[in-house]
């Protein structure tokens, strides 16, 4: 039975792209179990497929890797987390809350920051060795000036990613500097934060030139963090991982407890002391929704 990818889902149709083809698309219908169970078939997913005549029919999912849920695809091997330079200007607790999701994810995410034509070479690096000396991985990046282009290609080679962040930093004009031809809107006119005029629109994969896929959404560009106990926060946050274990309670939220080994650490500049103002911000927001859905 052939294997194919389902890089786009409309309607009951499913579009696969066969592993061994030309990148043509065949469009496929489900059978059985697969075409009742709501979401027993997602963009990403890799399925076996029987041919008919131009068309198919999928008879078989195989296990996911994983499932994000905003955008809804299954199998994704790249978050990129993109902000500028400025022009929307950048926020720590911005980047704190997209962290914490991607991170909380278990995909591996990197950040770029994009629009560095727009300031000065001493405060890009600035930025980026920000968040590099706290581990992230970091890459800057310029629509204009193509800063960023090689490296960012070889990042995406071979994967399925998910461009995620605020509206205008640059995802869509990024993609299309990395790959031309896919011809995406930028501007961000029509995709504002909270408007939700771009949710109902379709999940589709398109295929890089470096033969990965990219998703063609906004990705999440706003964020709730209600799914996360207060508890958990701090497993989202990779640099106080070391620290924890000097923490006296196994359930510390690294706040008001006496004896935390991540308190510790800020006071010896261990970590940085705004990702930790960021981290007790989301705490309070985190608590907050934790209160209102136990009330
Ligand atoms: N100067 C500069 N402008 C950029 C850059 N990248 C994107 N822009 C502009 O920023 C605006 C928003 O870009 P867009 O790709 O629509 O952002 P999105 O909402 O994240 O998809 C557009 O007017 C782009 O032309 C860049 O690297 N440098
Ligand atoms: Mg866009
Ligand atoms: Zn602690």
């Amino acid at each position: 039975m052939p294997v194919g990818r389902i890089v786009r889902a409309i309607a009951g149709f499913f579009y696969v792209e066969p592993a061994e083809g030309d990148g043509r698309l065949i469009e496929c219908a489900a059978r059985g179990k697969l075409k009742y169970q709501s979401e027993a078939l997602v963009v990403g997913d890799w399925v076996d497929y029987q041919p008919e005549e131009e068309k198919g029919v999928i008879t078989k999912v195989y296990p996911r890797e994983n499932l994000l849920k905003r955008p809804y695809i299954a199998n994704v091997n790249l978050i990129v987390l993109v902000f500028a330079h400025t022009n929307p200007d950048p926020n720590d607790f911005l980047m704190a809350k997209f962290l914490v999701l991607a991170e909380s994810s278990g995909i591996p995410y990197l950040i770029v920051l994009n629009k560095t034509d727009l300031v000065s070479q001493r405060k890009a690096n600035q930025l980026a060795e920000k968040y590099r000396n706290n581990g992230y991985q970091v890459l800057c990046t310029s629509v204009l000036t193509h800063l960023g282009k090689r490296k960012l290609q070889q990042a995406l080679a071979g994967k399925v990613a998910v461009f995620a962040g605020p509206s205008g930093v640059g995802k869509s004009a990024l993609l299309n500097m990395i790959s031309p031809g896919l011809g995406l809107r930028t501007g961000a006119v029509s995709e504002k934060i909270g408007r939700g005029r771009h949710t109902t629109r379709e999940v589709q994969l398109l295929k890089t030139k470096q033969n990965g896929y990219i998703a063609d959404t906004p990705g999440f560009t706003q964020i709730d963090l209600d799914f996360i106990e207060p508890q958990q926060l701090s497993d989202y946050f990779p640099e106080f991982q070391p620290f924890r274990e000097n923490c006296k309670f196994s359930s510390c939220c690294h706040d008001a407890e006496p004896q935390c080994g991540v308190k510790q650490a800020v006071s010896e500049s261990k970590i940085a002391a705004f990702r930790y103002q960021n981290y007790l911000e989301l705490l309070d927001e985190v608590r907050n929704f934790y209160k209102n859905r136990y009330r």
